[in-house]
């Protein structure tokens, strides 16, 4: 049966919040590595409208196997295993994305990484291969009881607004960039770019036991900033498969992402993929709405039947984990900790009980 995890950013590495995740029923981490903006409030358009996430400063500084073993052994200390390493840092393979002089280099360090992360024992990394990344977002006290919670409203945001050299996946990697922004990017040559990354990676990953998995577009739009994204349909996301038919090509199943697309069915996905063992890990998170608007909610509340989910990944036996992604943040002196709880307790029962 589907088993239960805890992603974690990087910022929270550490053994309290390893006892955490134990404690709220978490047997598996997805382990995020990215240097996000410091604190707990999500990066959103009133606060980081054209910061984005931040910047990364670790341009160079790859994710070495010792370091990875060292990590694994503390978190296996508090009896808990690691499932999957979540997004490449933006300083790793910014010129992947763009197509930039750097690109074959930094191809180069991504198969060195997928390599130690496969010698390591940890058996998935998920990857957006995406220009704008997650941007956009509003976040208010819309939710729930008045929960903080993001969203997206197409008609307050200028979704054309380029974006400024030195960026890219709403990070800044190159603080000294000239000025100006990055030209456009079109769905052809996204696709090519995509494919030329997977051709290079799959069979290091293939070779080193990595399952790479692709995570939708967040926010579902066919554009956003000038540049054609790959994943905004499912339609379109179903693609992915076509592109590779390796055993560690596959899907980082975000259902609240899929939720937010316009057509198409996420539990019917969820029943094509989990019975054909095409999905690493899943993001269960619920969503009212869809593009042009939508907001995250509490898991229980949402436009989706999480029940009927559960039920699908029994009857296909998947055996992978589900983690909560996001939650709307509880009023209280820990309301990240606090929205994870409630999903993590949530969650458990539905699979105790289905
Ligand atoms: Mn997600």
């Amino acid at each position: 049966m589907a088993k239960l995890g805890l992603g974690l950013y990087k910022s929270l590495l550490n053994s309290k919040n390893f006892d955490f995740a134990h404690q709220a029923g978490a047997t598996h981490l997805v382990v995020q590595l990215v240097d996000y903006i410091k604190g707990g409030d999500n990066p959103s358009l009133s606060q980081n409208y054209l910061k984005g996430w931040g910047v990364t400063k670790n341009e160079g500084k790859l994710w070495q196997y010792d370091d990875l073993i060292r990590l694994k052994k503390e978190i296996e200390s508090h009896g808990l295993t690691w499932e999957a390493i979540e997004n490449f840092d933006p300083a790793h393979w910014y010129d992947i994305l763009l197509d930039g002089p750097k690109r074959d280099r930094q191809m180069d360090d991504l198969k060195y990484m997928v390599a130690n992360i496969g010698k390591a024992g940890i058996p998935i990394l998920g990857y957006y291969f995406s220009i704008a990344g997650v941007w956009g977002w509003n976040s208010r006290p819309s939710g729930r009881g008045h929960a903080m919670t993001v969203g997206f409203d197409q008609e307050v945001i200028d979704s054309d607004l380029p974006i400024q050299n030195g960026m890219v996946w709403n990070m800044t990697y190159d603080e000294k960039a000239p000025s100006g922004t990055i030209p456009p990017i079109s769905r052809t040559e996204m696709w090519e770019r995509l494919t030329w990354f997977l051709n290079q990676i799959l069979p290091v990953a293939e070779e080193n036991g990595v399952k790479m998995v692709a995570h939708p577009d967040d926010p579902p739009l066919p554009e956003l900033r000038q540049s054609a994204r790959l994943f905004y349909s499912i339609s379109e996301y179903e693609k992915l498969l076509t592109l590779s038919d390796s055993p560690s090509n596959g899907f980082e199943f975000c259902m609240g992402t899929l939720q937010e697309m316009p057509e198409g069915d996420v539990l019917q996905t969820l029943d094509k993929y989990s019975a054909s063992g095409k999905i690493g890990y899943i993001h269960f998170r619920n969503v009212k709405g869809k593009v042009p608007n939508y907001r995250e909610v509490f898991v229980d509340e949402g436009d989706l039947d999480m029940a009927a989910a559960i039920r699908i990944l029994k009857k296909n036996n998947y055996q992978g984990i589900l983690i909560p992604d996001h939650s709307p943040a509880m009023s209280c002196d820990a309301p990240w900790h606090a929205g994870m709880a409630y999903a993590l307790g949530y969650m458990k029962a539905l699979i105790d009980t289905v």
